[in-house]
């Protein structure tokens, strides 16, 4: 494996002659993101040592058992998130990310943005065609009958309780998929049709720690992808990395790009 450490200063970053020819004639490229790429934009993640899952337990707040014993504590905490998602803006990672997008199309080729997750930070950033995997914290449905509810946090962020759904009066709740739910079935069919077809494969800012996310930079090496890992800590999948970019993702892709693209 070819580890390359965090440095201060971006200009410092030093990449392989083999790896940069390897992304600029890529013809199929996958990505994989997870909250570490929004860390530097201000938005917690879960496993990190100040994450959430520090303070809360997942299965009292991320499952459906926990939004039935505690339907407002739930509604309150993902209310508190969409207040800081509502406040912050992408930061380089993201845009890293739709310069790679907008290269590969001109070049005819092509590039998956999958991600975990659900701030829709990718896509403020200019990001196309971003598959969600865990949905997203913006929309809601209703937890009884599943039809759609339109309440936007912004026009009332004072809701203190779950909306209750116009067809039915059943509680409604975040568009997220929790722990023991099924992930929508088209994101993820998209998903594994990319990392097993591709040459190239990236994770960025995951734990892998959750599955079945957590399973396809292995699908994607195990059909001959580069598995290239940007993360400054060690992951549950870092020893199955090609490449590991020990570092910020914020600084990691930038430096990348711009060597990528420099002839
Ligand atoms: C930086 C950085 C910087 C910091 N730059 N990096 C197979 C095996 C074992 C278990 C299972 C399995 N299949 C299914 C399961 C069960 C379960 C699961 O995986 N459990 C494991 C925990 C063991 N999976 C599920 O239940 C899934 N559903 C499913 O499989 O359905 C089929 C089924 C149903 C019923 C029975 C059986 C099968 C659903 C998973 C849903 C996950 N939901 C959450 C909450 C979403 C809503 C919300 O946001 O509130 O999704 S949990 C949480 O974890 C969230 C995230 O998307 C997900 C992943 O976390 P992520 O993004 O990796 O964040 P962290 O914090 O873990 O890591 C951050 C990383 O960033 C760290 O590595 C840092 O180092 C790094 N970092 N700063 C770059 N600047
Ligand atoms: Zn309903």
């Amino acid at each position: 494996m070819n580890t390359l450490s965090h440095r201060a200063q971006t200009s410092e970053y030093r990449f392989s002659a083999e790896l940069l020819n390897t992304l600029r004639t890529a013809k199929r490229v996958a990505v994989l993101t997870g909250a570490g790429i929004s860390a530097e934009s201000g938005v917690a993640t879960f496993r990190d040592p100040n994450g959430l899952w520090s303070k809360f337990r997942p299965e009292e707040l991320a499952s459906m058992d926990g939004f039935l014993k505690n339907p407002n504590l739930v509604w309150e905490w993902y209310q508190a998130r969409r207040e800081v998602v509502d406040s912050v803006k992408p930061n380089p990672g993201h845009f890293s990310l739709v310069e790679m997008q907008k290269y590969y199309a001109a070049e005819g080729s092509e590039f998956t943005l999958i991600t975990q997750n659900v701030d829709r930070l990718h896509q403020a950033a200019g990001s196309q065609n971003v598959v969600e995997l865990h949905g997203n914290i913006i929309e809601n449905y209703c937890s009884r009958c599943k039809e759609p509810h339109e309440y936007v946090y912004a026009a009332n962020p004072a809701q203190k309780e779950p909306p209750r759904c116009a067809y039915c009066g059943g509680m409604v709740r975040p568009a997220v998929v929790w722990f023991g739910e099924m992930l929508p079935v088209d994101a993820l069919e998209t998903a594994s049709e990319a990392a097993s077809a591709c040459e190239v494969f990236f994770s960025i800012g995951t734990s892998a720690e959750v599955y079945p996310a957590a399973g396809l930079p292995l699908e994607a090496k195990r059909n001959g992808a580069l598995f290239i890992e940007v993360n400054p800590n060690e992951t549950a999948i870092s020893r199955y990395a090609d490449v590991r970019i020990s570092a910020p993702s914020g600084e990691a892709l930038p430096a990348l790009w711009e060597a990528v693209m420099k002839k």
